[in-house]
């Protein structure tokens, strides 16, 4: 673990990392158990310092509080109840999947402490069923799950290029934009305070190919940094990065990729205090 990924006390902290390595119900490449170790590990390659923001990791107190232990069939409550211990500190928590399913127990969380908030979906699928494979809450139903939960109206989707007929009939029912326009156009109409959360594979494959479940025509690496800093002076409640998969692929270069995001999602959630 680096330095700069635990710089503070938990007490001091103005930033916490939790890892959420839970992958039970992944449906193509297990793995992204193994995300949030190959982050840390791949934080050894990147700078403290953004050239994007004109800031060090540095600048920031961050405390890496480990990984929830990925061991009971019960995982997603119990995941819950370490989320609700750290958002009670009222600091921000960015947590590392995993796959996405893990945005449930925080959003759950989030949603007891703050009345309205919005979520920022990054993502190249809708995962918008209500259902998948028997599954109530897993990763291809997140998205409905959370929707459920904080009202389709707080939720914006970007990047999404894949999905049934029936999700994207949904999203287009819901939104009241649609789900290929830029971010760029609508980040004035979204409501404050807004939860981020980033699936990787909303990058091209061939920016990242290391993810469960790669889908072709996804946006560059500079598009997406470019799309996080709008949410720069914006008040942003938490966020979470999902289904980095290290085994998938170029386990190095994709966990590189990762943790320089997180770099920025770090200097960008705690820019906003
Ligand atoms: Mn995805």
């Amino acid at each position: 673990m680096k330095l700069y990924y635990s710089n503070s006390t938990l007490d001091n902290a103005q930033v916490i990392i939790l890892g959420l390595p839970y992958d039970r119900t992944s449906s193509f490449l297990p793995g992204s158990r193994f995300g949030p170790e190959f982050i840390r590990l791949c934080s050894e390659n990147i700078e403290d310092y953004s050239p994007y923001q004109n800031k060090s990791l540095y600048d920031v107190k961050i405390c890496d509080c480990g990984d929830v232990e990925f061991d009971t069939k019960d995982w997603v409550l119990k995941a819950r109840t370490v989320v609700e211990k750290y958002i009670n500190r009222k600091k921000y928590l960015i947590t590392l999947g995993g796959e996405h399913t893990i945005t449930v127990p925080i959003i759950q969380v989030l949603k007891e402490k703050y009345e309205n908030f919005s979520l920022v979906h990054f993502d190249a699928h809708c995962d918008l069923r209500d259902e998948y494979l028997g599954q109530k809450i897993c990763h291809a139903t997140v998205m409905r799950r959370v929707g459920d939960i904080i009202g389709f109206d707080n939720l914006y989707q970007f990047g999404i290029r894949s999905g049934t007929q029936d999700e994207f009939r949904l999203a287009k029912n819901l939104y009241k934009f649609d789900v290929f326009k830029p971010l760029s156009s609508v980040i004035n109409n979204i409501k404050e305070p807004i939860y981020l959360s980033i699936d990787v594979d909303v990058l091209d494959p061939g920016v990242l190919p290391a993810v469960s479940t790669p889908e072709p025509g996804g946006v560059s690496y500079q598009e997406l940094i470019k799309a996080l800093l709008l949410f720069k002076d914006k008040k942003i409640l938490g966020a979470d990065i999902v289904e980095y998969n290290p085994f998938a692929a170029s386990p190095y270069a994709s966990g590189s990729t990762v943790a320089e995001i997180l770099r920025e999602l770090i200097l960008i959630v705690s820019s906003t205090q």
